[in-house]
């Protein structure tokens, strides 16, 4: 193991994450929002926030935005603005689900002028993406019915097909589609995109520009991710990850903190697979409803980087010569071992050796900017999400 640990080592320097501008921002549930001290007004202040959680980790350069969450009326500029604070605009995620109209859908909509308007909505945010830079177009819709009968399901996936082609061909070269799926919610009889099979099967038909994102927290209990992550990879249509935990549905929850085993497991899969490049975009996705936000984000981080550590670790050979021998527990075994390997030192050296601070949540908390932050920002804005 110890032959292995300078490649290790170099693996994580290379590794990004990308936060979500949204888990800057007041959020809650369906029952109340927390308002926190110091949250973000407006979108530069949310990067200000995520330049200090990239200033902290050295690892999470990159920011996605939620349109229309964070509308500007200069994205170039925002951009620039993201740019001197020592970071890049990420993923453009497009927002179908918080206008009166798509009460039954939006782009799988029975009305072809609710079609029309949520297509126009993400090919906006295609233009936005060329003002920003940006490589991703994050789809999730939340269409579906509720009853059965209520609509037909084989022509909303007609819709639903017309309205990605659309996109699709807008794309520039450098630019890509990635189909987030989820097996219910807010629709509870069908969804339209319910998982990673239907994601698949649309972006097969749309080209190599279109990949699928797996969101840790959309799949039902006992599902088995890393197993989908496999398949995707094999496939070559694994284009992110939306990072959370879940302890029952999609709970948004630190990524992480419910079940580090299962990230373990995903990142082992992501490695195996070839998908440890930047091909694959490590984002998360979470909100941050009772716990301060920042370091939340931090610890998420860290949580996501010592699943990585863990699965840099396992032997590989060992483990292919036990797979080969048929030797169930030796293999287990190998898995197991870098498991339960403390890699919390070997994080700690690796941003020593960037000059970082080996415990990034506790140099946030020295660095006074929770205080001025609390102190500048008054009126903090929503998240946008789970009011
Ligand atoms: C939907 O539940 C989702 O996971 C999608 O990624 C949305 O864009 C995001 O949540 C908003 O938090
Ligand atoms: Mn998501
Ligand atoms: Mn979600």
């Amino acid at each position: 193991m110890t032959d292995a640990l300078p490649a290790v080592k170099d693996a994580l320097r290379t590794q990004a994450v990308e936060t979500p501008s949204w888990a800057y921002g007041n959020s809650g549930t369906r029952f109340k929002v927390f308002a926190q001290p110091g949250v973000p007004r407006t979108p530069r202040e949310k990067l200000d926030d995520a330049a200090k959680v990239h200033e902290f980790t050295g690892v999470t350069p990159t920011v996605s935005l939620h349109i229309p969450w964070d509308r500007v009326e200069d994205y170039a500029a925002l951009a620039a603005y993201a740019g001197e604070r020592g970071l890049k605009l990420g993923a453009i995620n497009s927002n179908t689900f918080q206008d009166d109209d798509y009460r039954l859908g939006s782009i799988c909509h029975p009305d072809a002028k609710v079609r029309r308007k949520a297509l126009d909505h993400l090919l906006e945010c295609v233009d936005i993406m060329d003002a920003t830079g940006s490589r991703d177009l994050k789809l999730w819709f939340a269409d579906g019915t509720n009853y059965p009968g209520q609509d037909d399901i084989r022509a909303r996936q007609d819709r639903l097909a017309e309205a990605l082609s659309a996109v699709y061909g807008r794309l520039g070269d450098e630019q890509r589609m990635l189909l987030e799926y989820k097996f219910f919610e807010p629709a509870f009889y069908t969804t339209d995109v319910p998982d990673w099979g239907t994601a698949y099967a649309h972006c097969l038909t749309l080209g190599q520009k279109a990949r699928v994102v797996v969101d840790t927290g959309h799949h039902a209990p006992g599902t088995n991710i890393e197993f989908i992550v496999a398949t995707l990879l094999r496939a070559g249509k694994l284009g992110a990850f939306d990072f959370n935990s879940r302890f029952y549905a999609d709970d948004d929850l630190m990524a992480g903190a419910a079940d580090p085993f299962q990230l373990f497991r995903i990142m082992c899969e992501v490695i195996r697979g070839g998908g440890f490049t930047p091909d694959t975009a490590f984002m998360l996705d979470q909100c941050h409803n009772i716990e301060a936000k920042i370091p939340a984000v931090i610890r998420s981080v860290m949580n996501v980087q010592e699943a990585t550590a863990k699965a840099l670790l396992v032997d590989r050979e060992a483990l292919a010569a036990a797979q080969r021998s048929g030797d169930v527990l030796e293999a287990n075994a190998v898995l197991m071992d870098a498991y339960n390997t403390d890699v919390r030192p070997l994080l700690a050296e690796v941003r020593e050796d960037q000059g970082l601070d080996p415990d990034p949540v506790a140099a946030y908390h020295r660095s006074g900017w929770a205080r001025k932050i609390a102190d500048e920002r008054v009126g903090g804005q929503q998240a946008g999400w789970g009011a």
